[in-house]
Order: C-alpha cells, then structure tokens, then sequence
C-alpha cells in the first residue's frame, strides 16, 4: 500500500465540504488504494461545527481516511499538500455588490496563494470552487510564483455535469450515453455550454449531438440559458446553494486530473488560458481539456463558428474586467 497524500479542503465546515470529504475518505476521488490526511481549514467561529463534522468523519470508519488535521491556520492547513479544494469563500450577501464580493474574496485567495506557494508541495493539484471561482483561482496563483500557473484550476464540472445531464434528458438516454460537451469561459452566467462537438451514443453507434437533437434554436437559446441559470434555479427551490452536486463535480474534476481520462474523450476545466481559441491570455478560462498522466492539455482544433465566437467574446470580456477588478484591489 502507498503512503498517505496531504489534502486540503478549505470551507471545511461549509455545505459542499460536508458531502465532498465524504467522497474523499471512500477513495472514490484519489482511487481505492491511495490512503489520505485530512486537513480541514476553516476561520475560527466554526471550529466547534468542525469538531462535529471531525466526529462524523471518525464515524464512517474508512480505512483510507488516516490523519485529520482541524485548523484555522493556513500555513498549518497547506502543510505538504498534494492536492488543495479551495471551497471556502466570503458568500454573497444580500445588497452586495459583485465588486464588493471580488474584493472581499481577492483577499481570502491572496492569503492562500501565499500559504500554498510556502508550504504545499511544487507539484500540488489545486482545484478552485469558491466564487468567483475563476478570478480566485488567478489571484491565488499569482501569489504563489513558486508553483506552476496551470497547477491552479477553477470548478466548472458542476456546468458540464448539468448539460451533459440536460442533453441526455432531451434525446431520453442515460446520461453516460453523452459525451464531449463543453463549457467555455467563466462560471457565471456568461458561461458558454456548447453541444456542438457533443456525441450521443444511440444502440452502439456515435453520432453527433446537433444532428439528433436537430433544434438549433433549443441548443442555441433554451439549453444555454437553462445550464447558465442552474445555480439560480437551484437557491431559489432549495433556499441554500447547490451542494451535493457541487461536491460531486469537485471530485469528479479532481479525479480526471488525477488519474486521468478516456482516449477521444475531453472534460471542462478552468485553466490559465495561453491563448488557445483566440481566448485571451492570462486568464483562468474554462476550455476542454483532454488529461495523461496527471498533466491536462487544451483540446486543440474544434471548429468555432460565428454564434460560438460571440458567446466566447462575452465570457471574456466579463473574466477581463474581472481580472481588472481583482488587480485595483490587490494594489489598494
Ligand atoms: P457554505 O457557506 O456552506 O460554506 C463555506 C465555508 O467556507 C463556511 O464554513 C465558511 O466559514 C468558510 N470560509 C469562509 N471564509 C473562509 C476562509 N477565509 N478560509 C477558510 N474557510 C472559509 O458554502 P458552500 O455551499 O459550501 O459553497 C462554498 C463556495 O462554493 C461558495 O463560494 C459558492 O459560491 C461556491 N460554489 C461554486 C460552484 C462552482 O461550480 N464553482 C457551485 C456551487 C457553489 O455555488
């Protein structure tokens, strides 16, 4: 049996961590041979609702599940990581500006980036889901010089599980019947979700999404809007954000990278952009992504027609500004 691996989940005591860490410690993330320490960070008021979820976590009696390490300290919690859920982020509170949660995250995401690049592993695997998770994840990486730029990478599986699932309810499939559809761009509601270089697999042959569904104006408008307003749908039902989901789409981003994926097929993540697609560089833009041996490449060479480019435009124009924001309150 291997060693422990360090990893951190940040927002420890929050909603996704409670069903992300259990996924962790069942090895269905780092594989069923790969034992783990816990180290759970979150700020000082929620070390008692910690406490509580430690308990929980003793109680699953996972044999993989070695060290738990409770803090509130971020260079105690960073401490050798080999991997780092950045989860925890100031929550958008009501009258709060957009510019007003950018600069209260910037904050928390510089402090990271500063305790990964002193004390995590070169080589850590760091997977950004607090919002705005693309500009977080770019803060954080720039305030760890000392670690790669594509080792930061921002949650935008929970949008692609969302349309691959919607796509499989419109053509009446099981969802692993789709694949290959792509999320371009920010995790906000400029997002692009794009079926077109989606493939259905319908009794044993491959065909092309578009051509089945054959409803340009449904994948254009009514499927887009319906994956970019999700997360809205969801809060308004449930009255508290996507979770359980959310949770689900970290592990399954993390475990791509890990392990990696299938020959032909590709997987959405936000990575910094080296200007792939016209996207412009240095920023942390969601693109496909085909991964080997823990190392993921942007696929490269997917046509990209006119209605496409003009969704790709707004995202980034939207992750720039973002970008714009995040440095103006960094130098303040
Ligand atoms: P919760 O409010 O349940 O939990 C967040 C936890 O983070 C809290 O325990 C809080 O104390 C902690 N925290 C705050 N500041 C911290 C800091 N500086 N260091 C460590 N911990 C800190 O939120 P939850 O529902 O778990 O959502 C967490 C984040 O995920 C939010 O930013 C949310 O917007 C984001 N999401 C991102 C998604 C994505 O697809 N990228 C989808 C789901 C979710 O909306």
């Amino acid at each position: 049996t291997s060693e422990p691996i360090n990893v951190v989940v940040t927002g420890a005591a929050g909603q996704i961590a409670y069903s992300l860490l259990y996924q962790l410690a069942a090895g269905s993330v780092f594989g069923p041979n790969q034992p783990i320490n816990l180290r759970l960070l979150d700020i000082p008021v929620m070390m008692t609702v910690l406490d509580g979820v430690i308990m929980e976590l003793e109680d699953l009696a996972l044999p993989l599940l070695r060290e738990i390490t409770p803090t509130a300290d971020p260079n105690v919690a960073f401490k050798d990581v080999a991997a780092a859920f950045l989860v925890g982020s100031m929550p958008r509170k009501e009258g709060m500006e957009r510019k007003d949660l950018l600069a209260a995250n910037a904050e928390i995401f510089k402090v990271q980036g500063k305790a990964l690049d002193q004390h995590a592993q070169k080589d850590v695997k760091v997977l950004v889901v607090g919002n705005p998770a693309n500009t977080n994840a770019w803060i954080c990486s720039h305030h760890a010089p000392s670690i790669p730029k594509e080792n930061f990478t921002a949650m935008t599986r929970l949008d692609q599980n969302r349309a691959q699932a919607a796509l499989a309810a419109r053509l009446n499939v099981s969802v692993d019947k789709v694949k290959n559809v792509i999320i371009w761009g920010n995790h906000s509601s400029t997002q692009y979700p794009d079926a077109a270089h989606a493939t259905v697999n319908l009794q044993g042959s491959t065909k092309p999404v578009p051509s089945v569904v054959n409803d340009d104006n449904w994948l254009n408008t009514t499927f887009v809007e319906k994956i970019q307003k999700r997360g809205a749908a969801v809060i308004s039902a449930r009255k508290m954000s996507s979770a359980m989901s959310a949770a689900k789409a970290a592990g399954d981003h993390m475990r791509d990278w890990w392990i990696g994926t299938k020959p032909g097929e590709w997987v959405s993540m936000g990575v910094l952009s080296d200007g792939s697609y016209g996207i412009p560089r240095d920023i942390v833009f969601s693109f496909p992504v085909a991964i080997e041996n823990g190392q993921y490449k942007i696929v490269q060479g997917l046509a990209i027609n006119d209605f496409a480019r003009s969704k790709l435009n707004i995202t980034s124009k939207e992750l720039e500004e973002e970008r714009t924001e995040a440095n103006n309150v960094l130098q303040n």
